[in-house]
C-alpha cells in the first residue's frame, strides 16, 4: 500500500475518491518557489525562538509554531487555498452546516527526532464523538521535501475505516513522501504521526486544519489571531477562523461595551461590520433554521 499522488490539476471528485479509500492523498507541485521562500522568511524569526517539544507526543527535536494567521500572510492564502476549502466543505458537510479553520501550526522536524506515537488527531475531542462522523480534514504543506529519512509523516492508508484498537503492522505504515511545495492532505481518522529524522536536514510542514463549526477548535482562534489583528485581515478568513456564526444562533456575542443593550445579540461579522450574507458559505443560518423543524 502506498499514499496516492495526484497533479495540481486533479479534481475535487478524485481527491475526494481517494480521501474515501485511503483516507489520505498528495497533491504534487501546488506551490511555486517564491511562496515557499516567503513562507519559510515568514516563519524563521518564529522557528528559531522556539523552543523543542518537551514529550513523547511533541518531541524533543521539533520545533511547532502556531497562531498562523496572525503570522504570516503566506499561511494566510493556503488557508483559504479554493480547492482545499472545497474539499473540506464537501467531506465535513455530510454532519456539519459548515466548517471553521481549527488547528495551525508549522512543524519543523530536526535530525535525530524520533518517530512519533502513532495516533488519530480526532483524539482531541476524547472518543465521544460517534466514528462514523467525519470531524477533521488535514493539510500539510510541504515547505522542504518530506522524506522517509527526514520524518515525512508516517500515515496508514485505510486505517480511518479500520475497528477502533486495530493496530497496524510494519508493512502497514507508509510515509507521506512529496517533494516541497506538495500538499498531503488526511483525515482525523487515519493513524498517522510525525516520522523519526535520520538525515542531516530538517523537515518543515505547515499543518493547517478544518473541522466543523459547532466543534472546539483545537487551537483557540480568538487568542491566537485576537480582534485587533484580525481586523485586518478579510473577512473571508475571519469568517474561517470563526469570527462567524456557525448557525441561527451558533458564535453569538454580546458587546460587553454596549451599556444600553441596544445590541444585546450581535453576530460576531458585525464586530468589523461585515454583511453577513456576503460570507454565507461559512454562514448557514437560514438553512439551520430550516433543519431544526426536521430534528425536532
Ligand atoms: O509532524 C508530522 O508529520 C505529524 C504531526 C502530527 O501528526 C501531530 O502533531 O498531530
Ligand atoms: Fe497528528
Amino acid at each position: 500500500m502506498e499514499i496516492r499522488h495526484l497533479n495540481a490539476d486533479a479534481s475535487i471528485e478524485e481527491v475526494l475518491e481517494i480521501i474515501d479509500q485511503d483516507a489520505g492523498v498528495i497533491i504534487d507541485n501546488v506551490l511555486s518557489q517564491n511562496q515557499l521562500d516567503k513562507i519559510s522568511e515568514e516563519l524563521n524569526p518564529y522557528l528559531v525562538n522556539t523552543k523543542e517539544g518537551q514529550d513523547d507526543f511533541t518531541g524533543f527535536n521539533t520545533r511547532r509554531v502556531g497562531a498562523l494567521m496572525a503570522r504570516s500572510s503566506e499561511c494566510r492564502v493556503l488557508a483559504l487555498d479554493p480547492k482545499i476549502n472545497e474539499v473540506s466543505k464537501r467531506f465535513l458537510e455530510p454532519h456539519s452546516d459548515g466548517y471553521q479553520l481549527h488547528f495551525t501550526s508549522a512543524i519543523d522536524i530536526a535530525p535525530g527526532e524520533s518517530e512519533q506515537i502513532l495516533h488519530r488527531d480526532r483524539g482531541v475531542w476524547g472518543g465521544y464523538i460517534p466514528r462514523k462522523i467525519e470531524t477533521q480534514l488535514s493539510t500539510v504543506w510541504a515547505i522542504t521535501d518530506f522524506t522517509k529519512e527526514n520524518g515525512a509523516t508516517q500515515v496508514v492508508p485505510g486505517s480511518h475505516k479500520w475497528d477502533r484498537n486495530r493496530e497496524p503492522l510494519e508493512g502497514e505504515i507508509c510515509f507521506a513522501e512529496m517533494k516541497k511545495g506538495s500538499v498531503f492532505i488526511y483525515t482525523g481518522s487515519v493513524i498517522h504521526g510525525g516520522g523519526a529524522n535520520n538525515s542531516d536536514e530538517n523537515r518543515l510542514g505547515v499543518f493547517l486544519h478544518y473541522a466543523p463549526t459547532w466543534l472546539r477548535q483545537e487551537e483557540n482562534q480568538y487568542l491566537s489571531c485576537p480582534p485587533h489583528i484580525a481586523k485586518d485581515l478579510t473577512p473571508e478568513l475571519r469568517a474561517l477562523m470563526g469570527y462567524s456564526k456557525g448557525g441561527y444562533v451558533l458564535g453569538f456575542y454580546s458587546d460587553p461595551e454596549d451599556k444600553n443593550g441596544e445590541l444585546e445579540s450581535v453576530s460576531p461579522e458585525k464586530m468589523f461590520g461585515d454583511f453577513k450574507d456576503k460570507y454565507g458559505f461559512i454562514n448557514s443560518a437560514d438553512k439551520l433554521v430550516s433543519d431544526s423543524s426536521e430534528r425536532k
